[in-house]
């Protein structure tokens, strides 16, 4: 059962109250998409953070002082956040976004639109040992429990955003065409500046070789790890409390390894695997 004193269902999703509200999910809906906005669209815990960091660099030449200025929330805001109105009017186009949201649930003016998506995929193993990890240092999100325990909820889509299966399915079966780029945090972590390009292509836009140097080993862990506006320092500890887990925790591929047991590996993938079923979707995790 969801606790509802810590999340309000949305169209049969969890989304934490501390940053939804009626107003905020009602702005979301009735949101006036521009033919120059771009969403980064992640499942929590996929690379969110990141492309907050990447996407105002990529707009404005690799010119580092939005990043080390605003915070990530308000320099690329969620739309469907409480914070999202008092921003989105003032920032100047093309305005860069990130949402949770599954692809049914974008606003009616997205679909019409010419606004460009980029949707980031992360081996979901990770995706769940982060949140979990997320969890206990997030007062606005329910007790994690055990690894085994938390790994149910997940799976049953008792976490916020729910399953991350439907997700993922929902974003990859798309009338957008080449609106959308998928990448994955794999393909970041493996090759940044190639991924930057891609995402530079996709908006049409270019960089000179030093600036793109300059966001490449700016947007690296151990430097965004360090900077006070995209590491949630100036959160509270009693919202999140670095002293439980950073929010920039790991930043690596295949942390599950080190968390998983074969039973919970096996359960884990064999889940996933069903929900995957028929999809045609597969991923570069799979054969792991
Ligand atoms: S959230 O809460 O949905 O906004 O979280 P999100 O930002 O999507 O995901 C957090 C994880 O992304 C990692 N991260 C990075 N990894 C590598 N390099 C860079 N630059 C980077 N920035 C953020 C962050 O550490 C979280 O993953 P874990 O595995 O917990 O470390």
């Amino acid at each position: 059962m969801a606790n509802t004193d810590l999340y309000m269902i949305y169209h049969g999703i969890l989304v934490p109250r501390i940053s939804h509200s009626e107003e905020s999910l009602n702005y979301h809906e009735k949101f006036t998409v521009k033919d120059d906005d771009i969403f980064s669209v992640t499942y929590p815990k996929s690379g969110t953070t990141w492309m907050q960091e990447i996407l105002p660099l990529l707009l404005n030449g690799g010119d580092l002082t939005v990043v080390q200025t605003i915070p990530n929330w308000d320099r690329v805001p969620w739309l469907e956040e409480t914070r999202a109105s008092s921003i989105l009017d003032k920032i100047p186009s093309p305005r860069a976004m990130v949402s949770h949201m599954p692809y049914h649930l974008m606003p009616q003016t997205f679909f019409n639109s010419k606004a460009k998506v980029i949707y980031v995929t992360r081996n979901p193993k990770d995706v769940l040992v982060s949140s979990f990890h997320f969890h206990k240092m997030a007062s606005f999100l329910d007790e994690p429990g055990t690894l085994e325990e938390f790994t149910d909820k997940f799976l049953a889509g008792n976490v916020f955003f729910g399953k991350w299966t439907d997700h993922v399915k929902s974003w990859q079966n798309t009338d957008l065409g080449d609106r959308i780029l998928y990448i994955t945090y794999e393909d970041m972590l493996q090759d940044l500046r190639g991924v930057l390009v891609r995402i530079l292509t996709l908006l049409g836009r270019q960089l000179s070789a030093d600036a793109l140097d300059r966001v490449v080993d700016h947007c690296t862990f151990k430097n965004m790890k360090t900077n006070t506006m995209s590491n949630y320092s100036l959160v509270p500890q009693n919202i999140m409390d670095c002293k439980k887990s950073s929010f920039l925790r790991k930043g690596i591929a295949g942390d599950w390894k080190n968390h998983f047991s074969p039973e919970l590996d096996a359960k884990f993938t064999a889940a996933i695997q069903e929900e995957m079923n028929g999809s045609n979707i597969s991923f570069p995790w799979d054969e792991e």
